[in-house]
């Protein structure tokens, strides 16, 4: 951990070494440190809430709500982004702003588990605007992956983490509450490998394909191909379950089943932004066929199958696929 290198020292470090940069992204990215710290306040004591605040609202729901209200908040009116779009809402919300840049935004991922005291993380895409004039829409929220800007999130646990690329490697601050500031503590984060763990809900064997469940045999060591497999390790919070695998080496999926025939992960919200750390960070990101960051997306809310972690399991992953499963379950047969 650098006890001198901050956050912010760390983004106008950056930026000096980006030719043009005006310092808008710097700033957007101070912007959502903030948001972070003070969700973090709130995520890490909201059982304490409870009792102070008598509400008839569920935690769960006060909190997402406060999340998305103050990561919306902080970016609405900063002359910085044009268009935000939040997973809790239908549609985009424009800023009547000259914004240059397009927020995208998971504002508490994992926050149905806030009473089981499970981590929560907050998820961020940033795009440039792709519409002139003061009203940015749905085209500029719905750019493939290769357009990220700059893409991260915050993890509200043991620690708070705030992780994030601006296409030059990946760099993981925790906060240190009593300064009220991110400190750097992993610098140039590399997937480590040979990977440890694999993340997966084997509750859904039943509704997976066939490609899926032979690659989840593997990942168990019950594949003659990989004796001892991995340490199953599963939250049920992605940002968690991620972090883990980008620090630790290891895969995260949530394959297409008979639920959810085109995934449960949200594309917009969740895929790019984590996909984008990961290809950073020296890993990959798969819907089973083909790169996350390569899909086009065609609405807000789709959804998508995931595989995510090192470079080497998600390969894998795709050859158990392409090799058992001629036909995708969303597919049209
Ligand atoms: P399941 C949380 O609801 C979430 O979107 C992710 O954070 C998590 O990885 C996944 O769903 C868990 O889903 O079906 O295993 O409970």
């Amino acid at each position: 951990m650098s006890l001198t290198m901050t956050l912010g020292r760390h983004i106008l470090t950056a930026q000096r070494s980006v030719p043009d940069a005006t310092g808008t992204l710097t700033g957007l990215l101070y912007d959502l440190a903030l948001a972070g710290k003070v969700v973090a306040r709130e995520a890490t004591r909201a059982n304490i809430l409870e009792s102070a605040q008598a509400s008839q609202e569920p935690k769960a729901s006060r909190l997402y709500r406060f999340a998305d209200a103050t990561f919306i908040h902080l970016n609405q009116r900063t002359n910085r982004v044009g268009v935000i779009a939040s997973e809790s809402h239908a549609e985009p919300i424009s800023t009547n702003i000259e914004g240059k840049y397009v927020l995208l935004l998971d504002p508490l991922d994992g926050v149905s588990q806030t009473d089981y005291t499970v981590s929560l993380g907050t998820v961020f895409a940033v795009y440039r605007r792709l519409a002139d004039g003061p009203e940015g829409g749905l085209a500029d929220c719905l750019q493939s992956g290769r357009n990220l800007v700059a893409a991260g999130y915050l993890l509200y646990g043991s620690s708070t983490v705030m992780v994030y690329s601006s296409g030059h490697g990946v760099n993981a601050f925790s906060l240190d509450p009593g300064l009220g500031e991110f400190l750097l503590s992993h610098e140039d984060v590399r997937i480590p490998s040979p990977p440890r763990y694999y993340s997966l809900n084997h509750a859904h064997d039943d509704f997976w394909t066939p490609g899926s469940r032979r690659f989840a045999r593997y990942l168990q060591g019950k594949d003659s191909t990989f004796p001892g497999g991995l340490s199953m390790r599963y939250t049920g919070s992605l940002v968690a379950d991620f972090h883990r695998s980008l620090l630790g080496g290891g895969i995260f999926c949530y394959p297409a089943d008979t639920i959810y025939p085109q995934g449960k992960m949200r594309l917009v919200f969740e895929a790019n932004a984590l996909a984008f750390l990961a290809e950073q960070a020296g890993g990959a990101a798969s819907d089973g066929v083909q790169p996350t960051l390569d899909l086009q997306p065609t609405s807000l809310h789709q959804r998508t199958p995931f595989y995510i972690g090192n470079r080497e399991l998600v390969q894998m992953a795709e050859n158990f696929i392409r090799l058992h499963e001629p036909v995708r379950p969303g597919d049209n047969p």
